[in-house]
């Protein structure tokens, strides 16, 4: 489709999750191939109509939602009752996973509200408590290939914090830090340190796409790409509405480390994440015991000068050797960064063109096929590319430069593919960018490999070793070759570990290669536990038998989750089922997804009497 004929993308001055202007060219034709990929009607009308949740009637559900706009504002609730739209990554859906592994309608939310401040938060959850529907809280939604913005539990209502509540509260331009309400994305971040002339002064740390909510990502322990890639790692205190009811039948606001101080913490809340007595942030990432609604942040000072790099090596095989060069220079920080080292059909495919401009067989794109095709690039024919990236002056960059090149080169066939070749739209730019806190969007056009391409991720962690990464690539391959779909994976190297990601990605149309993707994960996700490799992430179909590996000593850390669950949600209203942690009325009714089903829903949840308090 000519870019012409769609909609222009909302602009950062529009919506709070739009593109930044600089960045509007880029939307505008990644949009265009997004659609040139689709084969059905962006919108679908609802086969089931309203997706109320298990526990209430129709009626009652109605009437409770009806109180929820007299509470919120009538404008600020939506019912999911008649059509939903899928979208694409700048356009997203916030009522459904647009990137469905089962039915579109089954990871779906029965309404959306949206609150506008932190008291609308506690008047939503007081809300839940007493007509004991489910609340799902997003920030911008987009999470995508993990279940984008949808609920675990079908008919939940979907808290969009994102929308309103999306400031800047605060850039410390002395200290280094920022305060952020969760409707705040990578990009709004970066514009505002370009619009307040900090940008030369202080970066962001950005993932490979700069859409996602920074609080969102964080809690989802997300990861970016210069030397302060672990996100979680680099927050200092949360502000976090809790999902019971106190004595009182009230709801509270807690704030996490110095924020926690009764007078002047925020003096110190971005500096020092702690506080005093146990460190409670953890129980807020990746789980369903609060609803943040404020998070600090540390920023990097500008290096001085940075400088990308990318080599290439020859043969699949080289692999394991390479690893076992990277793990010294990285733990001793001569590779700097979250470096990333890329399958070399993920070069070809984040060109942005189908499969089928390079290869028409149903099997899994052969290695030749792919070889001669990357022949054809900037890239040149190779099994795997490496992209890193050194800081600092040149003097200082020189030294740590020269030991990565000698270490390389001991890989034979390696090369070095010189930046000065490289044209100013090559892939290797927006590595260049995102290293160096500048957010992009190239990232998401390996999703059109597939006609309505969609995407769900196999993301264990390893330690950085080369028996690890064959051992994966090796599961990953054969479990690939069974489903017939193209292995694409990326290993991204952190500190004293690595992230292994393979993106799965699907025709979301094509119901027999929906059921492979699915088993394809399950079984990599199996086969991973036996050798001890665990998941640090994953989709909403997932995270029960991802939970299920972290099995240790009779799931004693499954049995301390349910506990927490239970004390501070005994009502079990906030997002059930999320990282495979459920609360007591939905536990041993069958919600938990083993593999197979075609329901996402289990067989009802059991009354609470007399309204649970804490
Ligand atoms: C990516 C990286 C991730 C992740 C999902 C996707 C990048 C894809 C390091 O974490 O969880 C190219």
């Amino acid at each position: 489709m000519a870019p012409s004929e769609l909609p222009a993308t909302p602009t950062l001055d529009a919506a709070h999750s739009g593109i930044p202007a600089r960045l509007l060219h880029k939307a505008t034709h990644a949009k265009s191939l997004v659609y040139d990929g689709k084969t059905v009607a962006d919108t679908v009308t609802l086969q089931r109509g309203l997706p109320v949740p298990q526990g209430i009637s129709k009626s009652a559900f109605l009437s409770a939602i009806d109180e929820l706009r007299t509470l919120i504002g009538a404008e600020h609730v939506q019912l999911n009752d008649k059509q939903i739209k899928n979208g694409w990554y700048m356009e997203h859906s916030n009522t459904h996973d647009m990137m469905p592994i089962f039915s579109s309608e089954e990871f779906i939310a029965s309404a959306v509200v949206y609150p506008g401040s932190v008291e609308d938060v506690k008047l939503i959850v007081k809300w839940a408590n007493k007509h004991l529907i489910p609340i799902f809280p997003i920030s911008v939604g987009r999470n995508l290939g993990y279940g984008g913005s949808a609920p675990r539990v079908r008919g939940s209502v979907t808290i969009d914090l994102g929308r309103w509540m999306n400031k800047i509260l605060d850039i410390n331009p002395d200290g280094f830090t920022c305060l952020v309400e969760p409707g705040v994305t990578f990009y709004a971040l970066h514009e505002e340190l370009v619009k307040r002339g900090l940008d030369d002064k202080m970066w962001i740390d950005t993932p490979d796409l700069g859409g996602g909510s920074v609080v969102g990502n964080t809690l989802d322990r997300g990861v970016g790409y210069t030397p302060y890639g672990d996100h979680w790692a680099c927050h200092s205190g949360l502000e976090v509405v809790l999902p019971g009811l106190d004595s009182n039948g009230d709801v509270s606001v807690m704030r996490t480390g110095m924020g926690a101080l009764g007078v002047g913490g925020e003096n110190t809340w971005q500096c020092f994440p702690y506080g005093f007595g146990p460190y409670n942030d953890g129980i807020f990432s990746q789980s369903n015991l609060g609803i943040v609604t404020k998070m600090g942040m540390t920023l990097m000072p500008n290096p001085g000068g940075f400088e990308s790099y990318m080599y290439t090596f020859a043969k699949e095989e080289d692999l394991a050797a390479l690893i076992e060069i990277i793990r010294p220079l990285r733990i001793s920080m001569i590779l700097e960064n979250v470096a990333q080292l890329r399958h070399g059909l993920q070069m070809l495919s984040v060109k942005g063109h189908p499969r089928t401009k390079y290869y028409t067989g149903s099997d899994p794109m052969p290695d030749d096929v792919v070889r001669k095709h990357l022949r054809e690039t900037n890239i040149g024919e190779c099994a795997w590319v490496y992209f890193g990236m050194s800081y600092g002056p040149a003097h200082i960059r020189r030294y740590k430069l020269d030991i990565i090149d000698k270490e390389f080169r001991r890989i034979p066939g390696c090369r070095k593919v010189d930046p000065s070749t490289m044209p100013d739209d090559e892939y290797f730019w927006t590595r260049d960018r995102i290293a160096s806190g500048t957010p992009d969007l190239e990232e998401l056009k390996w999703v059109n490999w597939m006609p309505n391409g969609s995407h769900i991720a196999f993301s264990p962690v390893s330690p950085i070793r080369g028996k690890d990464a064959e051992n994966l690539w090796a599961l990953a391959k054969k479990r690939h070759a069974e489903a017939g779909i193209d292995l694409m994976p990326a290993f991204c190297v952190g500190l004293r570990e690595m992230h292994l990601i393979v993106e799965i990605v699907f025709d979301s149309e094509d119901e027999a290669m929906k059921k492979r993707a699915e088993k394809c994960l399950r079984d990599m996700i199996d086969d991973a536990a036996a050798l001890g490799y665990g998941e640090y992430r994953t989709h909403l179909a997932f995270m029960d038998q991802v939970a299920r590996t972290y099995s240790w000593n009779g799931n004693a850390l499954m049995k301390f989750n349910n506990q927490l669950k239970d004390t501070l949600d005994p009502n079990g209203i906030l997002a059930p089922g999320r990282c495979g942690i459920w609360p007591k009325r939905y536990r041993n009714r069958g919600w938990e997804l083993k593999g197979g089903e075609t329901s996402t829903e289990g067989n009802g949840v059991a009354p609470v009497s007399g309204g649970s308090r804490i």
